[in-house]
């Protein structure tokens, strides 16, 4: 077949769009457990020197502080410290929310001294039926404050927001339409019943979910020159978003309404895996989740079962630093793996939920996690991790390190929630009220 001139462009254009696009499906995905390969762990009490960790000092002054660069270098990015031009503006107040139930209020947080963006609102909820200070479940939220429930008086975000269709959300401007779509996700009744408050913010006012080259959110305020990733171990927007639960948590602070030392901090999906990190950093906060947190959250990178790395790295460039890419394909190589940002945590509780047909974040991987995390819980005193094998589905684990694996797809449902409110009970005191 001879083609003319044009045709013969039109075929260069069309390979020229077509082939980018050809090649994240080239990217194999293993749904096999038989064809997980064999892979050897970094002990997370074995430090770089090669001398073992055999003592809780040691932890805390060599062992800890080594993990954290580590993570810091190989994958999340260095994080900033508090601004000083922070504050915090009470926007509302409705002691009469929700029926008389709760007390809502609606926090800014200011991250420089005008009242420019970026900044983060907190919507919080606190139980009127209280006798003192409350313990608090604290998470980020992925399409806006006034999306966790139809509360007419929560505030409609003005950031940019993923579009959805489903939820009327066009042109990356949140409406009324999208007011309580995600309320599935977030019972606000029942934990405000269980005696917690509630309090959560839009994860786009830290960053928003694309990858802008760090010129929105919170990144241009701490880049001299307000360029574009300043270099390789630079923060991603995982690191943002974890960043944004600390300052969250230095409000919480000083709300007398709230018991500080007993805040929960939970994630979901790809905010699990800012939860995890976030928890790791920030010892105040007393006990962390991860729901469906998968690859760069709970789940192991060197079993290369569901998401990998180079899946990950391709399809947000923007979430970790510029290193973690490095180990696509060769995760082996890595310094560290994910049962290590569980052991960060120790001797706080962490709960670990996996969803059973949710295989893309490999719940064995996210076991294995909880399981590998142990030495670390036990070294510091705790139970450590209460099961040798995988349970089955709805048969939780509550010891320092929780887990359980839930019947059903990739979600955050009244199940769920209705364990992490078990194990908080329980290791905030509160189990038998
Ligand atoms: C997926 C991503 C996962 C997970 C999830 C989510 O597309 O591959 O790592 O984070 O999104 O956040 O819902």
């Amino acid at each position: 077949m001879r083609l003319c001139p044009l045709e013969a462009l039109l075929i260069v254009a069309l390979l020229i769009v077509a082939l980018p696009a050809m090649e994240s499906p080239a990217q194999p995905t293993n749904y096999d457990e038989a064809r997980v390969p064999a892979y050897t762990l970094p002990h997370p009490l074995l430090r770089a020197d090669g001398t073992t960790i055999t003592d809780a000092a040691a932890w805390w002054t060599q062992r800890r502080p080594e993990l954290l660069r580590l993570f810091e270098t190989h994958v999340y990015g260095t994080v900033p410290g508090r601004p000083a031009t922070m504050r915090f503006a009470v926007r509302s107040v409705d002691p009469a929310a929700l029926g008389g139930r709760a007390t809502r209020k609606e926090v800014s947080i200011y991250f420089t001294a005008t009242d420019e963006r970026p900044r983060m609102d907190l919507l919080v909820y606190v139980p009127n039926d209280r006798s003192g200070p409350v313990p608090a479940f604290l998470g980020l939220n992925f399409y806006g404050n006034h999306t966790i429930h139809p509360d007419p008086g929560i505030t409609i975000t003005d950031q940019w927001v993923a579009n959805n269709d489903d939820f009327g959300i066009t042109n990356h401007r949140a409406s009324e339409a999208s007011r309580g779509v995600r309320a599935h996700r977030w019972p606000v009744e029942r934990i405000l019943e269980r005696g917690y408050a509630l309090v959560t913010a839009y994860y786009g006012d830290l960053d928003p979910d694309f990858d802008d080259g760090f010129r929105n959110g919170v990144h241009p305020l701490f880049s001299a020159d307000g360029q574009a990733s300043p270099d390789e171990t630079a923060w991603g927007a995982i690191g943002a978003w974890a960043w944004g639960l600390s300052r969250a948590m230095d409000y919480l602070e000083t709300d007398p309404a709230l018991d500080a030392r007993h805040v929960a901090l939970m994630g979901h999906s790809r905010l699990g895996k800012a939860a995890l990190w976030a928890g790791a950093r920030d010892e105040r906060f007393a006990l962390v989740i991860s729901n469906n947190s998968g690859c760069g959250g709970a789940a192991l990178s060197r079993r290369r079962f569901g998401e990998t790395l180079a899946h990950i790295n391709t399809r947000f460039p923007h979430w970790f630093n510029d290193v973690f890419p490095r180990y696509n394909d060769r995760e082996d190589a890595l310094p560290v793996d994910q049962h290590e940002l569980l052991a960060l945590i120790a001797p706080r509780p962490v709960y670990v939920a996996s969803a059973e047909d949710d295989r893309w974040a490999d719940p064995r991987g996210e076991f294995l996690a909880a399981l590998h995390a142990d030495p670390v819980y036990r070294l510091l005193g705790t139970d450590g991790f209460a099961a040798a094998t995988m349970p089955p589905v709805h048969a939780p684990v509550m010891s320092a390190i929780g887990y359980h694996l839930r019947a059903g797809a990739h979600d955050v449902t009244a199940y769920d929630w209705e364990r992490f409110m078990d194990f908080a009970d329980r290791h905030f005191g509160r189990a038998g009220r």
